[in-house]
């Protein structure tokens, strides 16, 4: 039989349902019911295994499976020997220190001798002793925001997207310590020729997924004498498609744009006088 890459992914939680979106938009093709522990896909040689992220980087590190995607944080946090193999950008978070509204915070020094309760002591270690700082951790695993209320800690260093949850509990965020997205992981030796070939395969399909969600393609009608400028405000691409249309004067332009910069070069082209302009996601995008 041949070989197999198995892949960790979270059974139930954030980085679920995008960690399997990936995958199935490189074409492979799985039941993803969730409640089964292991599964195969049908056209592809890939595995997975649903587990809790927690169990992800040591299950990788102990052969269990042979990558794994996890939250950058839980990785750091754990310290284990694996490879960063590409960062997949979805489940962005940051790990930010969090006072009580009515204490007085004047930088990392006001952390000197307080009490912190966090999820990250590793990460949040590393911080502080770069400073010289000296903090007695809280550890705990859930519902950190309720600490300092309780008197567990004085504040906490915690995981934030939106910021609701500490403006919920009477928290405000004045630091950003470190920023964290889902991660693929996997040893920094496959170990088998034949795995590291399938790995190889899946990476570049997942390379031309990613790629194409940080562009657009877009479509416009432009007055022929603009054309020139055109190519300067798309630019970094390849020449764009250019076709002619039925009234004269009038050309219609094809070109690929970065999702981030999209705005701006909307702007730039409606100054140029450019109309019907079409924007279309694109699905996969090779170099
Ligand atoms: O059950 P299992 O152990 O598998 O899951 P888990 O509960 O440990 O993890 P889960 O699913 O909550 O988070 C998985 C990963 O998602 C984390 O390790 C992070 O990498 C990433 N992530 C992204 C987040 C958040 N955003 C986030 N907002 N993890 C946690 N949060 C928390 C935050 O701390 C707050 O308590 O969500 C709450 C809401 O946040 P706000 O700021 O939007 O209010
Ligand atoms: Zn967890």
């Amino acid at each position: 039989m041949g070989q197999v890459v198995r892949i960790a992914i979270q059974k139930s939680g954030r980085l679920s349902e995008k960690s399997l979106e990936i995958i199935k938009n490189c074409g492979i093709k799985f039941g993803s019911d969730s409640r089964v522990l292991k599964e195969e896909a049908s056209n592809f040689p890939l595995e997975f295994l649903y587990v809790r992220d927690d169990d992800i980087p040591s299950y990788v590190r102990d052969g269990v499976a042979d990558i794994g995607i996890v939250g950058r944080n839980e990785f750091d946090e754990q310290a284990i020997d694996l490879e960063v193999i590409r960062d997949l950008g979805f489940a962005k978070c940051r790990l930010s220190i969090a006072v009580p509204n009515d204490f007085s915070y004047q930088g990392l020094a006001s952390l000197e001798g307080k009490r912190i309760a966090t999820s990250y002591p590793h990460i949040l270690e590393g911080i502080l002793s770069e400073k010289g700082i000296k903090a007695t951790f809280v550890q705990v695993s859930g519902s950190v925001e309720v600490t300092p209320a309780i008197g567990l800690a004085d504040v906490i260093c915690d995981l934030v997207s939106t910021g609701a949850t500490l403006a919920m509990n009477g928290l405000r965020e004045v630091e950003k310590i470190y920023t964290s997205t889902a991660v693929m992981i996997g040893r920094k030796k496959m170990g088998n020729d034949e795995k590291a070939a399938i790995l190889s395969r899946l990476l570049l399909r997942i390379d031309a997924v990613m790629r194409a969600a940080s562009y657009k393609y877009v479509i416009f009608n432009l007055p022929e004498e603009h054309l020139d400028q055109v190519a300067g405000i798309v630019g970094g691409m390849k020449s764009p498609t250019v076709t002619r249309l039925m009234e004269k004067g009038w050309l219609s332009v094809q070109t690929v744009v970065a999702e981030d910069l999209f705005w701006d070069v909307f702007e730039q082209l409606k100054a140029l006088g450019a109309q019907g302009i079409l924007v279309t996601p694109i699905e996969k995008m090779t170099e």
